[in-house]
């Protein structure tokens, strides 16, 4: 008796909970379509779907970055240390690296040793547009800084694999690529703080297509140390080589924060991809790696305030330069710098180039031409001038002392993205994505120029 009432009330409260049920969800649905249809309609703008980083988190940044993972989420992170485009592709790959292990990538803050050493690590997302970039690929990206508190002094121990071991064969003692961890140690309490012990990469990670002395590793033989069957063969041949430097652990490579030393030298099928049309790193990650809004209008200013366009017109169609010296001197060797490099006449011929292609095939007669460059001789800048060019003079504009001393290259390299057409340098990674973003975002005209010899460009 007391059990049947108990299981007549226990059958009523069923009853009760799931017409409740049913209600809040009748309601729900009802309330649903205006909530639902906001989000969409918002998406565009706020990306509000997809980006909302605390779901791929436990909370707020931890001192030890393994107490903010998720038991349900597995993550993949890397470091970059070369010139800034160079750590743009680095991330790119990593990103895509990211997106086929199905993972969520953890992506470091842009370190400055190249520009200067003083100027603070700059963070991904302040340039590059997170959510518009996760809403076009589909994943959700993190940023460290997310992960772990920045002013943590913990000292977090992680495995994880090197490839630069693996694959450098000029280098004598092959070791993993430190990405001057040991001599940042004033930069480094603005990363993520980790202790890493190292364990060698198989050699079949190693890309064997057309490249065996370029010493790149392949994305899907990394990708496959992502998954059990390959982890577990690799570690039985491969034991953890490397004792983390502070520690002195041994820790076999991590498989819920999957990491990697150095992803720059990485490509499906050949060496270099990124200069190839069919790059899948570019394809799927790279042309999507649109600026953030603030930056953009921060380019812009500065690209009318070089062409003097006045207040109310709009920023007219123009072409950009990007003459790349600096240290590609070095690549000159015996030859002199001045038969080396291309002269500006040579540059001339492919900015008409440009002009009469983007007059045959969009119709448009483009006046304005930015010189962008690492040059720094006044000469020559004025040969530039002389020929009718233009530029971003940073110095009278202030631009490093208002906004800091990564925004000169931040700022060349968002102008000559935007516009209509592009001359670049050959073998230069800054020429090489700005060709790419003009064609891929504004379906421009790009040229780049030979150099190394006299009359390297002829054509
Ligand atoms: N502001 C500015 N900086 C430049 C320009 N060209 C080169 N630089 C500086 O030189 C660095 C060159 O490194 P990357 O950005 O990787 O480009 P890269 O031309 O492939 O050069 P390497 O990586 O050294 O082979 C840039 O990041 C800038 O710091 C330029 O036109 N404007
Ligand atoms: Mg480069």
């Amino acid at each position: 008796m007391f059990l049947a009432k108990g299981r007549k009330q226990s059958l009523r409260t069923i009853c009760a909970a799931l017409t409740g049920a049913f209600l809040l969800g009748f309601v729900t649905l009802l309330l649903k379509p205006s909530s639902y249809t906001l989000d969409i309609q918002d998406a565009p703008s706020t990306h509000s779907t997809i980006f909302n980083s605390q779901l791929y988190v436990q909370g707020p940044p931890t001192q030890r970055f393994r107490d903010n993972l998720r038991n349900d989420t597995k993550y993949i992170t890397s470091w970059a240390s070369a010139g800034w485009t160079n750590d743009v592709i680095t991330y790119g790959n990593l990103i895509y690296l990211a997106l086929i292990t199905d993972r969520i990538p953890i992506i470091p803050k842009f370190l400055s040793h190249h520009i200067d050493p003083s100027a603070p690590p700059f963070v991904f997302g302040e340039i590059i547009d997170i959510p518009r970039l996760s809403q076009s690929i589909g994943i959700h990206l993190l940023q460290w800084h997310e992960v772990k508190d920045p002013e943590s002094q913990v000292l977090d121990d992680l495995g994880c694999w090197t490839v630069w071991e693996t694959v450098q064969h000029h280098i004598e003692i092959p070791e993993p690529r430190k990405n001057n961890f040991e001599h940042l140690s004033s930069v480094i309490k603005c990363m993520t703080i980790t202790d890493i012990s190292w364990t060698r990469t198989p050699a079949w990670v190693e890309l064997t297509s057309l490249s065996k002395q370029h010493n790149h590793a392949s994305f899907w033989s990394l990708a496959s140390l992502a998954f059990p069957e390959a982890r577990s063969n690799s570690l039985a041949l491969s034991p953890t080589n490397h004792l983390s430097l502070q520690h002195k652990v041994s820790l076999p490579p991590d498989d819920h924060l999957l990491c990697f030393d150095f992803l720059y030298y990485i490509s499906a099928h050949h060496t270099w991809e990124w200069e190839l049309d069919y790059s899948p790193a570019w394809r799927f990650v790279g042309q999507h790696m649109r600026w953030t809004a603030n930056m953009e209008t921060l380019a812009d200013a500065h690209a009318r305030r070089a062409m003097n366009v006045p207040v109310n017109d709009p920023t007219p169609p123009y072409i950009t330069i990007h003459i790349r010296h600096g240290d590609f001197r070095e690549q000159c060797e015996e030859v002199p710098v001045d038969q080396c490099f291309a002269s500006l006449p040579v540059i001339a011929r492919r900015v008409s180039e440009v002009q009469e292609e983007l007059r045959t095939r969009k119709g448009i007669q483009v006046t304005h031409i930015i010189m962008t460059s690492d040059e720094s001789d006044p000469e020559w800048w004025s040969e530039v001038r002389a020929l009718g060019w233009t530029w971003v003079d940073y110095a009278a504009e202030r631009t490093e002392e208002i906004y800091g001393k990564w925004h000169p290259v931040f700022i060349d390299a968002i102008i000559q993205s935007n516009g209509v057409g592009f001359v670049g340098t050959r073998g230069s990674t800054m020429s090489t994505l700005a060709s790419r973003r003009v064609e891929s975002w504004h379906g421009g005209a790009t040229r780049l120029i030979s150099w190394g010899s006299p009359g390297a460009d002829d054509h």
